[in-house]
């Protein structure tokens, strides 16, 4: 049985059964004041003001028995899964792997890397360290919804057009129907969010949906 999601551009039939909520690198380096993502110069505070939503359709989603898949932007101690060309590109202050704030920036492990706590995984999920912007990227993460049955995914988390855009396009190609949940997704830059939710719902849903959480919560209610 269906619950139907009023969702742009047209209408999501969300099967519970068959599908899971993706939150995508909701870590503390991304989101936190003092972390990797301020020292940037980015106002993470944009970020954070998302977290209400997201705890709130994390609880529904929970309660309703649903699949959870938390990602993590993070990378092995040692380096050997980042390659140079994402190492050393441009010429930030803080490369991948030195000492930020929250211990050493996107490894596996350190404190920056970790979900914030408002979001942080149960027992029963699954959680993915991602070598790449996105999660089937080396994870095993496709056999794994596979092995579970699972081909509706809904997407959160940050940053809209980077992490996220990319994950659900890797979903779109692999087959699952992706929602991205609109107040539950974030960018350092509003117009790049703006622009990712019309890119994902042109032409007729070229990546798949858009919604509200209100929308998949009253289904849910
Ligand atoms: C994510 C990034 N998670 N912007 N990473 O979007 O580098």
């Amino acid at each position: 049985m269906s619950l139907n999601i009023p969702a742009l551009p047209f209408d999501y039939p969300l099967d519970m059964a068959r599908a899971a909520l993706v939150i995508i690198d909701m870590q503390r380096d991304f989101i936190e004041p003092g972390g990797f993502g301020e020292t940037l110069g980015n106002n993470v505070a944009l970020l954070e003001a998302i977290v209400p939503a997201s705890q709130a359709m994390l609880a529904a989603w929970r309660q309703a028995g649903g699949l959870v898949v938390h990602t993590r932007e993070a990378h092995k101690p040692d380096l050997s899964d980042c390659p140079p060309a994402k190492l050393n590109r441009g010429s930030p202050a803080l490369r991948i792997g030195d000492v930020g704030n929250m211990g050493r920036i996107l490894i596996a492990g350190e404190p920056g890397n970790q979900i914030i706590d408002a979001l942080a995984p149960v027992a029963g999920e699954i959680v993915i360290d991602k070598p790449g912007k996105g999660a089937f990227y080396a994870t095993g993460l496709h056999e794994m919804l596979q092995q579970r049955g699972i081909q509706q995914l809904l997407f959160m988390g940050v940053t809209t057009e980077v992490c996220v855009q990319t994950t659900m396009r890797e979903a779109n190609d692999r087959g699952y129907d992706g929602l991205l949940l609109e107040d539950c997704t974030e960018s350092y830059f509003p117009q790049f969010k703006a622009a990712t939710l019309e890119m994902v719902r042109a032409q007729g849903g070229i990546v798949g949906w858009t919604a509200p959480s209100t929308a998949v919560l009253r289904a849910l209610a």
